[in-house]
């Protein structure tokens, strides 16, 4: 992955985000037509496999256990529920699914166990699969990737100063660790933040910066619109104005080439020319479906219909990487093996049909 060399300095990149904005879009817009297919969207459907409970302070976050929002703490789904969902995210479009779970980090237990079931069930799909499952280590990555993972969501989600305005409960440096986890397994990184926290425009240029000074930056960049949930120390947020979002998915745009801007969360408070504003500034990418993790999200209609105003099309999977390959995974193995000498033994424990054959009574 490429980065733009006349954007790394953190004077430049502000003075790119702070152009006058007509000129901004023109600039990204030309960039993104020399890397991109202008005309493509990747759409990627979100699961919560595992929603709340969170021992994580994020204030941004409904899913933190430390506010009190109206939110359904649910344990993790069955594998066949997700597998369900993905299959129909497949039929609607998505090319991708990015599987989301509360936890602060991964831990080896039963839960990761089928959290790599799911990776190798919907990677057997043709889908590019995407988890995003707080703090890794290196050999967790490493299961992920034979399971056949594609990407792994670890969002900064702004510049370092600011991050200890919004999270206390985990350093800056620990998100970078994860993320250089990810990407020594070779597992596409996807990672980016949030704007509309009361960050400035230096706060959210300094997350761009970490990104350039990164060995590699990522391949794709989620751009989201703080979601102001009820219950959150962000809940009295004002919204941020689409502009400012159209400034930061161009600014992204420029400052890396290659890789994929997503428009993520907030477009059920944008417009459908504040959007087309966005695809105009070289965002190709939107999570699709009525459902980000736990937050609405535009319907699939409204999306159709905006793609078909557009003349969007929905982007097809691996068209920037090869499908990785799903290996055997030995605890998996162990599992699928109790589960079905389980099934066996509760077939073999019921009472066959002929036990209840109804007794001939004769009539006299
Ligand atoms: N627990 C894992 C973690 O934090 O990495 C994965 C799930 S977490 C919900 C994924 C990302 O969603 C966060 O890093 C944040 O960028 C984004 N997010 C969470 N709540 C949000 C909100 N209210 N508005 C916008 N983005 C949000
Ligand atoms: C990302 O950058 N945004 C997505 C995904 N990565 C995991 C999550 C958005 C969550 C919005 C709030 C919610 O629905 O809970
Ligand atoms: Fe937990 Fe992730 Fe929400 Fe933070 S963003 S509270 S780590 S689910």
């Amino acid at each position: 992955m490429k980065i733009n060399p006349n954007y790394t300095t953190k004077e430049a990149a502000l003075a790119l985000y702070n152009e006058p904005l007509m000129q901004l879009i023109y600039k990204a817009a030309t960039v993104h037509r020399e890397y991109h297919n202008p005309l493509e969207v990747q759409m990627s459907t979100l699961i919560s496999i595992k929603t709340g409970g969170c021992p994580e302070d994020c204030s941004y976050c409904p899913q933190s256990m430390k506010y009190h929002t109206d939110l359904k703490v649910q344990a993790l789904m069955p594998v066949k529920e997700v597998v369900d969902l993905a299959t129909t995210a497949k039929a609607n479009g998505s090319s991708r699914v990015c599987m989301g779970a509360a936890w602060r980090n991964v831990r080896d237990n039963r839960d990761f166990d089928k959290v790599v079931e799911m990776v190798q069930e919907i990677n057997g799909m043709g889908m590019e699969v995407c988890a995003t499952l707080g703090m890794l280590d290196a050999k967790q990555a490493e299961r992920l990737k034979n399971a056949g993972l594609y990407a792994y969501n670890h969002n900064l989600d702004s510049s370092q100063e600011f991050y200890k305005d919004i999270i206390s409960t985990r350093q800056y440096q620990e998100r970078i660790d994860t993320i250089a986890n990810a990407r020594n397994a070779g597992i596409s990184v996807c990672s980016g933040g949030i704007i509309g926290m009361g960050e400035t425009a230096e706060d959210r240029i300094g997350m761009l910066m970490t990104y350039v000074h990164m060995e590699q930056p990522p391949e794709s960049i989620p751009i989201n619109a703080l979601v102001a949930v009820e219950g959150t120390p962000l809940e009295d947020q004002t919204p941020v104005p689409v502009w400012e979002m159209v400034r930061m998915v161009a600014t992204s745009r420029i400052m890396f080439p290659e890789s994929i801007i997503r428009l993520s969360a907030g477009r059920t408070e944008m417009s459908q020319e504040g959007q087309a504003l966005c695809f105009m500034a070289g965002a190709s990418s939107i999570f699709a479906g009525d459902k980000l993790l736990t937050t609405p999200n535009p319907e699939f209609n409204e999306d159709a219909s905006l793609f078909n105003i557009l003349g969007l099309t929905p982007k097809a999977p691996f068209q920037d990487g090869e499908q990785p390959e799903t290996k055997v995974d030995e605890k998996v193995e162990a599992a699928k093996q109790k589960r079905a000498e389980q099934e066996a033994r509760i077939a073999a424990s019921k009472p066959k049909s002929a036990d209840f054959e109804p007794r001939k009574v004769s009539v006299q």
